[in-house]
């Protein structure tokens, strides 16, 4: 087994104290950070796959995503890449109700790289905390909101609304494993996008 298959077998299987070296391991290996990071991207479809036939149970969702947090860890500094430019601040966070955080963590790191300075704000987002961030930080160009579930989709539509309805001049971009860009462009958002890289490719678009 290659140790970028390594990598995925032990992310499906949460062996968070592995992850950190056989993530090194494929580097040395002359794997490129991305083609790692999409192997622990296709390890979390395979857990979700898992999940819904009812072979895994939550804890083992719950362990399979802190062993890839621990492999990002690592990529990190390889995939941020030059941050110099300033296009502001980015306020960044999962909707109300939403615990996913994976997703949003690589938004979030891709969206730097493109550069902007980022408020994370974390999971369980209500709307108020995203307006609040605006006005408690400088230069807020652009605000990003995470949502993964079916039944966040609402969050995120209050979260967009409640930010437009404040009157505060900033871009909003969405995304999400369930958002398409009818449900982006019908709940108000300026952008959307449907993974990390392309989110750092809007976001500059939305704000130059
Ligand atoms: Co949850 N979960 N989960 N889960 N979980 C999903 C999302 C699910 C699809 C699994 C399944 O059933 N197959 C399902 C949702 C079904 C649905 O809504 N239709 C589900 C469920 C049901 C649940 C619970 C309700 C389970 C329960 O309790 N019975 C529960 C809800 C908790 C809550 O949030 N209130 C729950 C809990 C959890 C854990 C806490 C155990 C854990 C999350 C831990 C964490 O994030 N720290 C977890 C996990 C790990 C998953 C799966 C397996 C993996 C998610 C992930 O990290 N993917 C997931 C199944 C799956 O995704 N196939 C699942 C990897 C990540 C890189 O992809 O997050 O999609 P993703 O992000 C992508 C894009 O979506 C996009 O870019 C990212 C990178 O390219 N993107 C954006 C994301 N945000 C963006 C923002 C943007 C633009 C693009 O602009 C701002």
């Amino acid at each position: 087994m290659s140790k970028i298959q390594e990598v995925k077998a032990k992310v499906e299987i949460g062996k968070t104290k592995l992850i950190p070296g056989l993530v090194q391991e494929a580097l040395d290996e002359g794997n490129a950070p991305g083609e790692i990071l999409q192997a622990m991207v296709d390890s979390m479809s395979v857990v979700g796959e898992k999940f819904s036939a009812g072979e895994i149970f939550v804890p083992e969702m719950l362990i399979a995503a802190k062993a890839m947090s621990k492999g990002v860890d690592v990529l990190r500094p390889l995939l941020a890449g030059d941050n110099s430019a300033s296009l502001g601040t980015c306020v960044i966070g999962t909707v109300a109700g939403d615990l996913h955080d994976i997703g949003k963590n690589l938004v979030s790191m891709m969206i730097e790289s493109a550069g902007f300075t980022i408020v994370d704000l974390g999971v369980d987002v209500p709307a108020e905390g995203f307006v609040n961030a605006i006005k408690e930080n400088e230069n807020v160009t652009l605000v990003a909101c995470s949502g993964l579930l079916t039944t966040t989709m609402p969050a995120l539509k209050e979260a967009v609304e409640t930010i437009k309805a404040s009157g505060l001049d900033v871009k909003v971009i969405v995304g999400g494993a369930p958002v398409t860009p009818e449900y982006a462009a019908e709940i108000g958002a300026d952008g959307f996008a449907p993974d990390a890289g392309s989110a750092a490719v809007k976001a500059k678009e939305l704000v130059a």
